[in-house]
Parts: C-alpha cells; sequence; structure tokens
C-alpha cells in the first residue's frame, strides 16, 4: 500500500468543486459519481496509489483508490504518455484479475497422472533448480530457455536469470506480435519503430492498423486530433475496422498483399519524378537499383493482386506526395506485416523505402522518432552483473534477421523436437495459446524435460508446464521503475495498489531470486525489489518515494526536435534501400513482389484476426465483466462478406463449421459488407481451452488453431495468417 496515503475525508473536500460543475453540466464525473457514493462505501479508509496497468503492453499510468483495502476506482494519470488521463475498457476489466476466483494461489506440480499437485515454495524452487543445473551439465546452458511478454520487472528479472545461468536464449513474445515489422524495418532505416505524427499530419495511410481497436489511449487522441484538424485518414483493411470513425476513408484489401500496393504507389511516384529526390540523394543507398524495379509493379497489375483499383492506388500515392512532408504511411503493429505472412518483413522494409520517398522523416506532421531516458549504471558491489554470455540465441542462423532484442522464441520451441531445447520458462506469456498452431507447440512442450509457467491463472500454456507458479497481480507488487519513449518521454512506476489477495502467491522479483538461489547463482539476486528501484532512479537524482507519489516525470529536455532526420543507425549510415544483410540471407537486396505462402481458391477463405476493443490477447477472456460484454455483442461471431454469405445462403448468427487443414470448428456468424469477400475474419481473442479459466473456456473458436505452425523465412515472425479456411452452415 502506498505511503502517501489520502483520506477519503481530505479526498472528497478536493473534488466538491469539480463535481457541482459535472452536475451543471448535464452528465455525471468520476468525482461527482464518487459524491453519490460515498455513503455507500460507509466512509472506510481511502487510500490511493499510482500503478501502472497491465491488461496490455502499453502499461498506462493510473492512480488506484482503496477502500477498506479493496480497490474501488482507476483514474489514468494525466501526465502519463500512452493513457494521458484516460484508461480504455480493458485496464478497467482487467483489474478484476486481483480478485478473480480462478486464480492460481499455490505452486503445482505435474504429477504422473497429469494432474496439477499444490506444493510449497521450497519444494518447487529446489526441484525447479535441480533439474535447470542438470539439464546444464548435461547439455549445457544453451539447452534452456525463457519467453516473456516484456514488463517492466520481467525486462530486468528474466534476462539477468538466464544470462546468470549462461544461456543467451531469452525470447520476448515478439515473433507472435511485431517481430517481421522490426525487423524489416531495421534493414531500411536502422530503426524498429516510428510514429506517424497524425495530430500535425495532412495525411496518413494505415495499413492493417486500428488504433480504434488495437488501443493505445493516446494513440486514440492523436487520431481524434487529427481528423479534427483535418488530416486526410485512410484505413487499408480487409475489413473496416472501428477506426473508420476517424477516418475519411477504408479502402479493401485482399489481406497478404500489402506489398503489392506499396510497390506500386512507389512506382507511381518514382515514374512520375515527383518524390523527395534531394532528400534521397543525400539520404539513402541503393535507391537506384530499387527504381529500376520498380516500372513492372503498375497499378493495374497490383489491383490484380490486391483487389484495388488502379486509379485508387494512383490517387493515393499522388496524395500522399502532395500532402508531404506532412504524410507517411503509419508503422503499423502487428496484423499486416507484425507476423502475418511470409512477405511481412519485406513490406515492412518496403514501407519505410515509400516513407523516404515523401521525405517525411523527423518533419512536423511526418514520421518521427521518439527519444527516451533510462537509468545510469548501478554500484556494482550491490547490483553485481552476472559475466555476458557470448553464444547468439538458438534459431539466430536460421533466422538471421529476426531482431535480436526479441529472437524467435518459436526456433526455440521447435529445437525441442531434435533434443536441442529442454527446458522453457515462461512468464506472462500465454505462447502454447497465443503465439502459432496450439497443437503443435504442446508437442514441443512435451518433448522438454522441464517446462515452468509463471501465471495468475491457469493458461493452455500452465497447461503444458510440469511446474506452475503463482505471481502476485500486477494490483499487489512494486516493479523496477518504466521508461516510456515520447514526444515528452517519462519514467512511471508500477507501485502496490492492494495487499496481497492470496498470500502464497510471490511477485515476479521474488520468484527469479528464489529461483536463482536455487540454482546457485543467487549472488546476482541479493537486492530488494525496493532497493533496485530506488537505486536505478537515484541514477538519474529521483528517489523512490519521489516517483511513487508522483507516479510518472517528465523529461523535458529530452523532447522531439522536428526537422529533416539525417543520421540512420544502419550499417551504412544511411537509409538502404538495399541491404547487404538482406542479400546475404537470400532476399532481394531490394524488396521485391513477394507473394504470401498460401492464396485462397474458389470457395476458400483467408483467415485474418483482429483485436477487439475490450480484450488483450487470450488474458482477458476469463474476466467476467468484459466477457459479458461479449455474449451481450455476439463477440465472439466470426465474420463474412454479406455478398458472399448470400451466395452461400448463409445469414446472420447462422452456426457454421468452419475448416482449415489443421482444425475444424463451430460457431456463429455474423454477415456484414464491412469485410472484402476473400477474408474470413476471427477476433483474437476466444477459443480458451483451459477449464480452470471458468468464464473463458470454451467460447467462441481460437484463431491459432486453424493455423498451420510456420515462420517465416529468414525474418522469424509466426505467419498467423497463413491459414486458408472453408465455411460452411452446420445442417446444410
Ligand atoms: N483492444 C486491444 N488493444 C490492444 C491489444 C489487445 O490485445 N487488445 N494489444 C496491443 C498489442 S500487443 C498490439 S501488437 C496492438 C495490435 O494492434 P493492431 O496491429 O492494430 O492489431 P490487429 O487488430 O491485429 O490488426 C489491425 C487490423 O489489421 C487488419 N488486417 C488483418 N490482416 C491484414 C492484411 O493482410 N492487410 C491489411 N492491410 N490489414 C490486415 C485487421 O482486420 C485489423 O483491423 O494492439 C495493442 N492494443
Ligand atoms: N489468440 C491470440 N493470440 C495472440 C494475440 C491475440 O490477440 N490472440 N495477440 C498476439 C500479440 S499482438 C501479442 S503481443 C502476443 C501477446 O502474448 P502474451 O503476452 O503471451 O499475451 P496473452 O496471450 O494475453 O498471455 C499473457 C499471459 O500472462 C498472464 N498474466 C497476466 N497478468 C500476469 C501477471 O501479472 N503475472 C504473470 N506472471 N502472468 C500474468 C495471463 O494470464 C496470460 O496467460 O500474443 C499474440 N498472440
Ligand atoms: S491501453 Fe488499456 S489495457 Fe492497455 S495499458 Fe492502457 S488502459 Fe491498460
Ligand atoms: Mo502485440
Amino acid at each position: 500500500m502506498s505511503k502517501h496515503a489520502i483520506t477519503r475525508r481530505s479526498f472528497l473536500a478536493r473534488s466538491g468543486a469539480a463535481a457541482a460543475l459535472a452536475a451543471g453540466g448535464g452528465f455525471v464525473s468520476f468525482n461527482a459519481w464518487e459524491q453519490a457514493h460515498a455513503d455507500e462505501a460507509g466512509g472506510g479508509q481511502e487510500t490511493t496509489a499510482h500503478s501502472l496497468c497491465n491488461s496490455c503492453s502499453s502499461k498506462c499510468g493510473f492512480t488506484g483508490y482503496v477502500t477498506d483495502g479493496r480497490l474501488g476506482k482507476m483514474i489514468g494519470d494525466p501526465d502519463h504518455p500512452y493513457c494521458e488521463g484516460t484508461l480504455c475498457a480493458r485496464g478497467y476489466g482487467y483489474a478484476a484479475i486481483a480478485y478473480s476466483e480462478d486464480r492460481l494461489t499455490d505452486p503445482l506440480k505435474k504429477n504422473e497422472a497429469g494432474e496439477f499437485e499444490a506444493i510449497s515454495w521450497e519444494q518447487a524452487f529446489q526441484e525447479i533448480g535441480e533439474k535447470l543445473t542438470a539439464i546444464i551439465d548435461e547439455s549445457g546452458p544453451e539447452a534452456i530457455s525463457l519467453v516473456h511478454d516484456p514488463r517492466p520487472s520481467g525486462s530486468f528479472y528474466c534476462p539477468r536469470f538466464m544470462t546468470a545461468l549462461g544461456s543467451p536464449n531469452v525470447y520476448t513474445h515478439g515473433a507472435s506480435c511485431n517481430l517481421s515489422k522490426t525487423s524489416g524495418f531495421m534493414q531500411a532505416i536502422g530503426a524498429g519503430d516510428y510514429s506517424s505524427d497524425i495530430e500535425n499530419a495532412k495525411m496518413v495511410l494505415f495499413i492493417g492498423r486500428s488504433y480504434a481497436d488495437g488501443i493505445r489511449p493516446s494513440s486514440v487522441h492523436a487520431m481524434m486530433k487529427g481528423h479534427d484538424n483535418g488530416c486526410h485518414v485512410v484505413i487499408v483493411d480487409p475489413r473496416c475496422n472501428n477506426s473508420i470513425h476517424f477516418a475519411d476513408e477504408w479502402v479493401p484489401i485482399k489481406p497478404g498483399t500489402d506489398l503489392a500496393l506499396v510497390l506500386a504507389m512507389a512506382n507511381v511516384l518514382v515514374s512520375q519524378g515527383t518524390y523527395a529526390k534531394e532528400y534521397v540523394e543525400a539520404n539513402a543507398i541503393g535507391y537506384e537499383d530499387w527504381f529500376a524495379k520498380l516500372p513492372q509493379y503498375t497499378p493495374e497489375w497490383a489491383e490484380g493482386i490486391t483487389g484495388i483499383p488502379a486509379d485508387t492506388i494512383t490517387r493515393l500515392a499522388n496524395e500522399l506526395w502532395e500532402a508531404a512532408p506532412a504524410s507517411s504511411i503509419e508503422q503499423s503493429w502487428r496484423a499486416a506485416f507484425g507476423c502475418a505472412y511470409q512477405n511481412s518483413g519485406e513490406t515492412g522494409r518496403a514501407i519505410c523505402l515509400f516513407n523516404t520517398l515523401l521525405g517525411c522523416w523527423g518533419e512536423k506532421g511526418g514520421a518521427i522518432f521518439y527519444g527516451g531516458a533510462a537509468a545510469g549504471p548501478l554500484d556494482p558491489q550491490k547490483f553485481p552483473a552476472p559475466p555476458a554470455v557470448e553464444g547468439k540465441k538458438v534459431g539466430s542462423d536460421e533466422y538471421p534477421l529476426a531482431a535480436a532484442s526479441m529472437g524467435t522464441c518459436l526456433a526455440a520451441a521447435e529445437a525441442a523436437l531434435d533434443g536441442k531445447m529442454r527446458a522453457m520458462i515462461t512468464y506472462q506469456s500465454n505462447m502454447a495459446a497465443g503465439y502459432s498452431n496450439p497443437a503443435h507447440l504442446a508437442e514441443c512442450f512435451d518433448a522438454m524435460d522441464l517446462v515452468v509457467a509463471i501465471d495468475v491463472q491457469m493458461s493452455e500454456t500452465c497447461m503444458c508446464a510440469d511446474y506452475v507458479l503463482p505471481d502476485t497481480s500486477y494490483l499487489e507488487r512494486l516493479e523496477v521503475p518504466e521508461f516510456v519513449g515520447g514526444k515528452v518521454p517519462v519514467v512511471s512506476l508500477r507501485d502496490r495498489v492492494i495487499e496481497k489477495v492470496h498470500p502464497s502467491t510471490k511477485p515476479v522479483d521474488e520468484i527469479f531470486s528464489g529461483l536463482a538461489e536455487a540454482c546457485g547463482v543467487g549472488e546476482y539476486f541479493n537486492f530488494t525489489i525496493d532497493e533496485l528501484a530506488d537505486a536505478q532512479l537515484q541514477t538519474l537524482g529521483i528517489s523512490l518515494a519521489e516517483l511513487q507519489e508522483k507516479g510518472t516525470i517528465t523529461f523535458p529536455d529530452i523532447k522531439v526536435v522536428y526537422g529533416p532526420k539525417t543520421e540512420w543507425a544502419t550499417p551504412t549510415g544511411k537509409i538502404q534501400f538495399t541491404s547487404d544483410a538482406c542479400a546475404a540471407a537470400g532476399l532481394p537486396a531490394s524488396p521485391e513482389w513477394l507473394e504470401p505462402r498460401v492464396t485462397p481458391g474458389d470457395g476458400e477463405f483467408r483467415l485474418i484476426g483482429g483485436k477487439q476493443a475490450i480484450h488483450t490477447h487470450t488474458q482477458t477472456a476469463n474476466i467476467e465483466p468484459l466477457m459479458e460484454i461479449t455474449k451481450k455483442y455476439g463477440l465472439d461471431r466470426i465474420w463474412m462478406n454479406a455478398d458472399v454469405a448470400a451466395q452461400m445462403g448463409i445469414e446472420e448468427n447462422d452456426e457454421v463449421e468452419v475448416s482449415s487443414s489443421e482444425f475444424t470448428g463451430t460457431t456463429r456468424m455474423h454477415v456484414t459488407q464491412r469485410i472484402e469477400p476473400t477474408s474470413i475474419y476471427l477476433p483474437s481473442h476466444y477459443g480458451c481451452s483451459s477449464p480452470d479459466q471458468r468464464t473463458a473456456y470454451g467460447v467462441g473458436l481460437r484463431q491459432m488453431d486453424f493455423v498451420p505452425f510456420g515462420i517465416e523465412p529468414v525474418y522469424g515472425g509466426a505467419c498467423t495468417q497463413e491459414a486458408i479456411v472453408t465455411v460452411k452452415k452446420v445442417g446444410a
């Protein structure tokens, strides 16, 4: 609980004036709600603490209000750059995890019969420690691996633990998120991310990214501002996604063909000579090579592949050029080229080259790069660093362009099948359900000698594990400070908001310290999380107490300065229209059209996924209030184009059977004009197969079940949309 507690009485005194204003304006604010419910709360003791949401990777800052030990309210922190004072529905809903009846409460061990039995932490640490050290002794530290979805403390403890054991095999969830696009960007511009300055832009083209569905509140705010400021927003998506509310135009595209669109738009500009010639000549290498290839990629050619009329392709290219440099193709995140197809990495590369033609890098309204702050080096006596590990991650030879910071965890899992990977630890990762074909991943886990899953509920990955270790919920733990880049970068803090609900759970720092001790490398973990957080902050002249009080502290000196960007962290120091690393890996030196792995024929569809605003990946389906919304609005249904459905005699809400080479399942159909005819859309959050998640279990279908296991050559992404399905009405 925060030391900076305020009493209910003082909070109400401060909020009274705001409540009066709100009532006069004809709407009820949180402050007015607070007033109205003050009596009901029985005047209990209220405390507050700043913390960070854990429902998705945005980790928005909020203030938690706790009455008599129970969380009652959360308000987004105005200074936090991702939330800007607003949390999304998932943020509120996911807080219920702390009180979920399906929480893991004790360490579990799988017995001979495949059932889990509760054991003590001492036994868990000791047995896992013995098994890990035995595997290291027999097969070397490269036979163990760890997969995590980076969170503040996880990003510190996971690599430290693995480095202490001598293993380079630390992976993020990236192979199922943004690995391909990040790796493609790296080849072109030497950076894995950029941001479209949509608030100041004249035009932004979104390709397979929906701010209004795959939510980060600040992105939604920026899109709203951009729209209000007259920015021309275009959405290229097989579905008319919910960002249409802030957009002018939906351009339906056949999934997996975005590379053809980008190549053709580049051809339009280069063949007309309407591109930022001086900028390209001064900042890029290899453009002559790419330009020489472009004439074959005519808008008419691209129309045949993408389904987008040639004159629309020409118009979009010209509109982007007319708006340049205050225009860009937005960087996207996951879907179209994060980890979807065997051409995802190359699509990412081509998008960076197209933006270069616009001369928009660093420009106001263009595509900009954020700076960030970081903690300085720690006292080596108190926080001794384990010796650096020399070797490369498993998978980096086969997937040489996979960004080294992420690696491809799928290759690590597959290495189990030939006995090379013997143990895997997962932290806050549901790899078995969400990263590729679950049946294949279960085989990989089966082939390992040891699988340890650290989670808060019985995920599908936990079901594959030999040991399951129960973390505290995010509301119950302090984590290391989180540095966030932005127009003005910040540092912010996940702090304890409530006391532990289940006494036998342990926070992530204690879990890794316990495991390290049991593996004989405890000397690298001889400090508390409070000491570590404070020491990191002190390197910047901030104390833990100060950050606990403020929640978020800004670094205004590192703010974005507009102007053409001319420095590039590529091997050549230039924007690389040709990349030696791509050529060495067997790709063309500059991007060319590359087909997706599969293409639907007559009577077939490509299965695509996508986020819904009220759910996160697989982790919120078991949250009752969020699942109620799903059920009320039939959000677990799949989508089919209305004309196609009419031809097939399928109507709204019909029960349908969906089949791929891997899986067959039944669900209900949503018939709509908001999807192009060759796609079937399956929302990404359903089909939980863990009976212990009683709310989520068995609701809807799981996209990954239909997807054949496959890894994008060279880049290492999961190829999550290289899946063909057929659909028929049940009983027809
Ligand atoms: N509500 C919610 N918000 C989230 C998350 C969440 O789980 N839930 N997760 C966060 C995370 S980690 C991420 S990575 C982001 C993901 O954010 P996004 O990348 O926006 O996520 P998606 O919903 O997977 O895909 C966006 C759109 O791409 C479209 N699409 C699918 N295939 C193609 C294609 O081949 N071409 C084109 N042009 N479009 C295609 C889909 O129809 C969808 O509308 O969201 C973040 N925010
Ligand atoms: N089916 C499906 N698959 C997906 C996606 C999807 O939307 N649907 N999205 C893709 C994308 S964009 C991404 S980024 C990845 C994300 O991949 P993951 O990060 O693996 O996300 P989740 O599938 O939500 O699984 C998170 C796991 O962490 C657990 N967890 C939640 N809170 C805590 C905590 O405080 N401590 C610990 N130890 N565990 C906790 C949850 O119970 C859950 O089992 O998934 C990818 N795969
Ligand atoms: S975007 Fe929503 S779910 Fe994600 S961290 Fe922010 S409030 Fe939480
Ligand atoms: Mo993601």
